[in-house]
């Protein structure tokens, strides 16, 4: 009875850790704090419910091939997925290729595929007489167990970083999204199409001005916060046409986000960062700056501004 009401905490505390996880991805800095408090909290508890399982992953090692390759990709993943995120949490940034977040964040898009196909070929079903006060008592003390070692690590090991788990850096590290990169430029010959007028980098200059210091925040683990110059989208001469849902800001390389029109006076063109004319890494000649939201908003290299009449929620949450 204790096997079955265990794996299905470990099954709880699994599923919490990964909609917690992706959903701190998703929310603003802003409101990202109990989220990933509560990721932190139910992924140590993962800690303490998987361990007896070792046994069970080294009973399935002894098996034999091909059954062997599901538990080692399984034991791989979980103890890269917990290995990476308390190295991350204690303030390792980059491991190779990768940030230590990075690596935790393609742990889990390893093991979720496993444990879903453990769970369809050999399902636990809980018995009417499993849920017993003892089994209640075991999650209030796995639950309790989570919050405290969470308590305990901030105190000791953790590193100092953002409400989104993020660690500090001086500069934006210049990241791409998956196989984007650094297109060829010639800021002479560079121009954005703001709904429909094509304005290049002398014609943003001779626009209202705007400094502002906000933070990048990068879902692969890192913020930084800098001043940033450029043209609010406000101040360019941009008209909204009756019946615009959204505006659409386009980079040369494709990639594109759709932002609601409230959200408009936070974002910036920007041109300048610290001062500096921007690096090609972090986007020259033109890249958007948008205050408040997590840096996969902060589309670089940016082409094109165009109203649209769809809906702001018209685009994959997270860029592909
Ligand atoms: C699938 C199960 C998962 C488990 C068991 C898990 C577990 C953990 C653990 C143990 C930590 C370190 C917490 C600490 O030491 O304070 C951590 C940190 C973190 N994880 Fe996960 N994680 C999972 C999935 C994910 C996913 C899918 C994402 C994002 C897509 C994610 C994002 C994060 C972030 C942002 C941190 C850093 C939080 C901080 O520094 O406070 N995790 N995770
Ligand atoms: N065109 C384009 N813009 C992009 C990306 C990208 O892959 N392509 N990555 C985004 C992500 S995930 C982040 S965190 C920031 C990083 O900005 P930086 O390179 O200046 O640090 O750019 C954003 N803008
Ligand atoms: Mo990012």
């Amino acid at each position: 009875m204790r096997r079955r009401v265990d794996l299905w905490l470990l099954g709880a505390a699994l599923a919490a850790s990964f909609a917690s996880g992706v959903a701190g991805l998703w929310v603003s800095e802003r409101h990202a704090g109990l989220v990933v408090w509560g990721h932190d909290a139910a992924g140590l508890a993962v800690i303490a419910l998987a361990w007896p399982k070792l046994g069970v992953i080294r009973r399935g090692l002894r098996r034999r091939w091909p059954h062997v390759g599901g538990s080692l990709a399984a034991a791989a993943c979980v103890v890269g997925l917990l290995g990476f995120g308390v190295a991350h949490s204690a303030g390792v940034h980059d491991v190779g290729p990768l940030t230590a977040l990075g690596w935790h964040i393609a742990f889990a898009l390893g093991l979720a595929p496993l444990v879903v196909q453990h769970l369809t070929t050999r399902p636990v079903r809980l018995r009417r007489g499993d849920l017993t006060r003892a089994a209640f008592l075991r999650l209030a003390a796995f639950t309790g167990a989570g919050v405290v070692a969470k308590l305990a690590f901030d105190r000791t090991l953790g590193a100092g970083r953002a409400a989104t788990g993020s660690l500090e850096q001086a500069r934006p590290a210049p990241t791409v999204w998956f196989e984007d990169s650094t297109p060829p430029i010639d800021p002479g010959a560079w121009r954005v199409d703001v709904g429909g007028r094509r304005l290049g980098p002398a014609d943003l200059a001779r626009l209202p001005q705007q400094e502002w210091t906000c933070t990048l925040d990068c879902t692969s683990g890192w913020y930084a916060r800098n001043r940033w110059r450029g043209v609010r989208l406000v101040d360019l001469p941009l008209a909204l046409p009756p019946g615009t849902g959204s505006v659409e800001v386009r980079s040369a390389t494709g990639y594109a986000r759709r932002f609601d029109l409230a959200s408009l006076p936070g974002l910036m063109l920007a041109t300048h960062l610290d001062g500096v004319s921007l690096d090609p890494g972090n986007g020259a000649p033109v890249r958007l700056v948008a205050s408040g939201r997590r840096g996969f908003w902060w589309v670089k290299w940016v082409t094109s501004v165009q109203p649209s009449a769809r809906p702001p929620w018209w685009q994959s949450p997270f860029p592909l």
